[in-house]
């Protein structure tokens, strides 16, 4: 399997380190984002959002990281990270819309601005994204106040997702010491093997 990606994507490095977990063998093909590759022809006949990740498994393509994740846990029969017992399941789908939709985003601008914008950057974003995650964090520190993982006992691809986006925070030294339930989290998450393997290069 081939996984288009670039390093310092979030979204890539999801799907990376679900393939570092389950032991899926994948060939990275970094997609230079800095230099514009994902606008041309080739790269936008496999994904014509112009973004990364993509698979191509053995012919069948597919973006969306969070797509691509459910796609390979169900493949590989990976049933406790992706369970197949409805309510089980669906706590996992909340915590992955959830990701895409409330913490993505915020984590997304500090990060881009931090770190990516140069002369774009924009210190408003940063600080609007800030006032956010002061509503949206508490949500999932709570959650993780009352069990290790985000859905329970077991770790479950919502872990794998929601941490990329945290680990944009933790690289923009965000201070997650208001929340300590998330930072007891995360640090058991970074001490992973999958998750060295997969961390950007300085
Ligand atoms: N919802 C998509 C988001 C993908 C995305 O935004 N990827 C970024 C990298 S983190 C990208 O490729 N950006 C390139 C661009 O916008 O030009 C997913 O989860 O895969």
């Amino acid at each position: 399997m081939k996984l288009y990606g670039h390093p310092w994507s979030s979204n890539s490095r999801r799907v990376q380190l679900l393939c570092e977990e389950l032991k899926i063998p994948y060939s990275h093909e970094t997609v230079d984002l800095m230099k514009g590759a994902q606008y041309t022809p080739e790269f936008q006949a496999l994904n014509p959002n112009a973004k990364v990740p993509v698979i191509d498994d053995d012919g069948f393509v597919l973006w969306e990281s969070q797509a691509i994740m459910r796609y390979l846990a169900d493949k590989h029969k990976a049933n406790t990270w992706y369970p197949t017992e409805p309510k089980a399941r669906a706590v996992v789908e909340q915590w992955l819309d959830w990701n895409q939709t409330r913490l993505g985003p915020e984590a997304g601008k500090i990060m881009y601005n931090t770190h990516f914008a140069g002369d774009k950057r924009n210190d408003q974003a940063i600080e609007d994204a800030k006032k956010w995650l002061e509503k949206i964090l508490p949500v999932m520190d709570g959650a993780l106040a009352k069990r290790p993982y985000l859905c329970g006992a077991a770790i479950t691809l919502a872990d794998l997702a929601v941490a990329t986006n945290v680990a944009y925070l933790d690289h923009c030294r965000y201070d997650l010491a208001p929340y300590p339930a998330i930072r007891r989290w995360f640090d058991a998450l970074k001490a992973r093997p999958s998750f060295a393997k997969t961390a950007p290069k300085m």
